[in-house]
Order: C-alpha cells, then sequence, then structure tokens
C-alpha cells in the first residue's frame, strides 16, 4: 500500500496538514521508533525525550515487561464489554486499590473520561449520601486548571482557546484562586450545597506550578471540616513523576476520589482510573455509568504490568534524585543568565520560565534547537519550556541532557 512506503519528515508532515484536523501545533520532528529515554525520527535521527508524551511514559518507551503483558493479552483475549466479567479486571482492581488503599477502582480509558467519572460520582454522592437538594450541587475547581477535553470540563477552563465557542456550558462549578486557602475557606463557608473540590496536585497546563507547601494538607482538612470530597487529578503528576507515587504523597494527604490516567499504562494503552472507597463508590449502581473499552482485558494487564515496573525500577525514587540534580544545575544556571528567569517542578516535573513577554516565539525558538542538538521539549503557555523525560532516566543521560539545555540557552540569541 503506497500510504505505508517510507516517507520523509517532510512529507509526513505535509500528509496530516493536508488530511488531518489542525488541533495541534506540534514541533517539526517525525518520530518512529521509541526506547527507553530515546526516541528516533525518521531520518534515523536519535533524541532525548524530554515530554514522555506529557508524563504517560513515565516508564519509558516500548518497556519490555509492559509490552510483553500487552501483547500476550492481545493474543488472548482483548475485549468482552462489561457486559460479561472477563479474567483479568478483578485481579487489577485487587491490585490497583490494594497498591493506593482504596476500597474501590472504576476503570475507564483517557483521562478526561476519569475526569468525567468522577464528577458524576461526587455529585451523586452529594445527593444521595450528603442530602444536597436535587440539582443544586456545586463543585469547586481553581482557576488555570487543565483536567480534560470534553464540554462539561471545558465549561470550568478559563482557557479561551480551550473554552470559546464550544457553549453553552455545564453549570454547577466554582472557580477560586489556586494555591489560596482563604478563597477555599470562604467559598465553603458562604455555600452549603458543595459536593467536592476538584484540584491538581501541581498546575501542570498553567506551566508546572507547585502550591505552597501544605496547602494540599490544608486544603484536604478544610474540606472533612465541611463534609466536602476532596478530588485529587493525579493524571499527570501521579506514577512516580514528582519524586513520590502520588503527588499528593508529599503533603500525606489521602484523597477522597483519586484520578488516574497517563502513565497507569507507561503510555501504552489507554488506561484511566478512578478510586475511592465504598461509603463514595457504591452511589453509583448498575446501569449508572460506564464505558465500551473501560475495564478490558488488556487494559488490566498493561496496568498492572506498569505499576509494578514503577515498583520494581524504583522510579519514584529517581525520579526524586534526578529532579534535585535538575533544578539545583539550573537554578545556578539561572543565576547567571538573562535568558531565564527561573526553574520550579518536583520530581521529574519542571520547567523553566523564559525571560520575554508571554507572546514572544523565544520559548519555541530555543525547543527547535534543543531538536537541533537532539532532546525534545515542547513550550507550554506564557513562554514556559517544560522538562519531563521518562524516570527510567540515569543520572549520566540527565547530566548530558543538562549539558545540552545549558549550552543550548547560553548560545541563544533572541
Ligand atoms: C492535550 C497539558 C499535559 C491532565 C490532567 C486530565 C487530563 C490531562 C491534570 C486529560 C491531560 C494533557 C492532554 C494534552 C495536553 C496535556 C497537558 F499541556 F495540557 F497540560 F499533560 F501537560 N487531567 N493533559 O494534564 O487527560 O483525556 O488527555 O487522557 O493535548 O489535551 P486525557
Amino acid at each position: 500500500m503506497t500510504v505505508l512506503n517510507k516517507m520523509t519528515s517532510q512529507e509526513v508532515i505535509e500528509l496530516e496538514n493536508k488530511h488531518g484536523a489542525h488541533n495541534y501545533h506540534p514541533l517539526p520532528v517525525v518520530l518512529s521508533r521509541g526506547e527507553g529515554v530515546y526516541v528516533w525520527d525518521v531520518e534515523g535521527k536519535k533524541y532525548y525525550d524530554f515530554l514522555s508524551a506529557y508524563s504517560a511514559v513515565n516508564q519509558g518507551h516500548c518497556h519490555p515487561k509492559i509490552v510483553d503483558a500487552m501483547t500476550n493479552q492481545a493474543k488472548t483475549l482483548s475485549l468482552t464489554s462489561r457486559a460479561f466479567y472477563n479474567d483479568m479486571l478483578g485481579k487489577y482492581e485487587k491490585f490497583a486499590t490494594e497498591l493506593f488503599g482504596f476500597d474501590k477502582l472504576l476503570p475507564m480509558n483517557t483521562g478526561a473520561e476519569a475526569v468525567e467519572t468522577a464528577l458524576k460520582l461526587a455529585r451523586k454522592w452529594a445527593y444521595e449520601v450528603k442530602g444536597i437538594d436535587e440539582n443544586k450541587a456545586e463543585i469547586v475547581v481553581c482557576e488555570n486548571n487543565f483536567h480534560g477535553r470534553t464540554t462539561t470540563i471545558i465549561s470550568f477552563s478559563n482557557d479561551p482557546v480551550a473554552r470559546k465557542n464550544f457553549g453553552p456550558y455545564t453549570n454547577g462549578f466554582i472557580k477560586i484562586e489556586y494555591n489560596n486557602l482563604k478563597a477555599l475557606e470562604k467559598v465553603l463557608d458562604d455555600n452549603k450545597n458543595i459536593a467536592a473540590f476538584l484540584v491538581e496536585p501541581i498546575q501542570g497546563e498553567a506551566g508546572v506550578y507547585v502550591p505552597s507547601e501544605g496547602y494540599l494538607s490544608a486544603a484536604k482538612a478544610l474540606c472533612e471540616k465541611h463534609n466536602v470530597l476532596f478530588i485529587a487529578d493525579e493524571v499527570q503528576t501521579g506514577i512516580a513523576r514528582t519524586g513520590k507515587m502520588l503527588a499528593v504523597d508529599h503533603d500525606n494527604v489521602k484523597p477522597d476520589i483519586l484520578i488516574l490516567g497517563k502513565a497507569l499504562s507507561g503510555g501504552a494503552y489507554p488506561v484511566s482510573a478512578v478510586l475511592a472507597n465504598d461509603s463514595i463508590m457504591n452511589v453509583i449502581k448498575p446501569g449508572n455509568h460506564g464505558s465500551t473499552f473501560g475495564g478490558n482485558p488488556i487494559a488490566a494487564a498493561v496496568a498492572i504490568a506498569a505499576l509494578e515496573v514503577v515498583a520494581e525500577e524504583n522510579l519514584a525514587e529517581n525520579a526524586e534524585a534526578l529532579g534535585q540534580i535538575f533544578r539545583n544545575e539550573l537554578s545556578d544556571f539561572v543565576k547567571e543568565n538573562e535568558l531565564v528567569k527561573s526553574v520550579r517542578g518536583k520530581g521529574l516535573l519542571n520547567a523553566i520560565l523564559i525571560n520575554d513577554t508571554e507572546d514572544s516565539s523565544t520559548a519555541w525558538d530555543i525547543c527547535i534547537k534543543l531538536r537541533d542538538n537532539g532532546l525534545l521539549a515542547k513550550p507550554t503557555h506564557g513562554n514556559i519550556i517544560r522538562f519531563a523525560p521518562p524516570l527510567v532516566m540515569t543520572e549520566a543521560e540527565l547530566r548530558d541532557c543538562i549539558f545540552i539545555i545549558k549550552k543550548i540557552i547560553s548560545e541563544f540569541k533572541k
């Protein structure tokens, strides 16, 4: 078939441009292979991956254990739907609930679906357990949040690019400032109809914005005081990315509802999940919620393998140690470099802030130069570059990458 003939990067880009919807603006690099921390383009050039598919590939590209679990299961049984039992889902649910310390797991596929699930769960709990009048429940969210792309989720986004002209929007959300406990306290004091507080432990899309120490635990305490569910969206921060299995573990917080996605599968397959205890999850009855693919045997096999890899290869500890080196090295560098304002993050979820106007192309131009020098990273809103390599990186590889990043930024001319 001609469409499968070998193509140059330029040809692939033109093909996508012509036949694909323009809902992305990718860095011009066309990848065709990945292994561990490396990816290769169609011309054979090798790169360090410093995005990890937005933190989905924490376990590294094509991890052999995860690929084996996936291919073996694919050859055995791939999908039954939930109309019947399959012999993998229960095993996975037992494994994951014991690992994260919850009674129950509800399996979905994408992050946005899991967020939607958590919102539905919180609302149903509010009416049936907390006793809020029907259709009156409110969910508190944070400014500059990113939780996905569905109509309800973008209803409470304040990013005009993600939101404008997709209305009418879903009601029932109150937005407060992130990292502001007074704002949370006020909204909880003023309103008796609040079901839940939905929060990212670190705001990813907002530019790796790390809240003050103690923010999450104090927010959790406020929620408890008001009988409001604390929902942690760990789709991006979870599964060892920030140096602990969950980012809330840094603050010793146990969410009422935990949302996982991305690296729950090591990037091999779309797998997401919502975890909660029985007092909450038991409001969901047959027919209330579901998904054709959610909880399929391949997803279950892949997720078990992906979570085992995190423990077997000490990925949380590695992310913590390498993250310290990365931020130490770059904050020293920032002090003597005009182009970079600061470096921030936790574990291997980090970002540098470029010293330029928000709408200038400096971050993008630096990413192009990094690409030319064998390192792939992507700019995000407001001249910020996110650095999030796979967690299987070695210290020597990280130091090699730090060298490349410093070199490119030092040489960079606006
Ligand atoms: C895109 C950012 C990352 C998420 C959190 C839910 C979801 C995401 C905290 C939804 C997804 C993505 C999706 C991707 C860009 C991206 C992203 F730049 F927007 F912030 F990762 F850094 N909760 N994050 O971060 O998960 O439905 O996509 O599986 O282009 O939308 P999904």
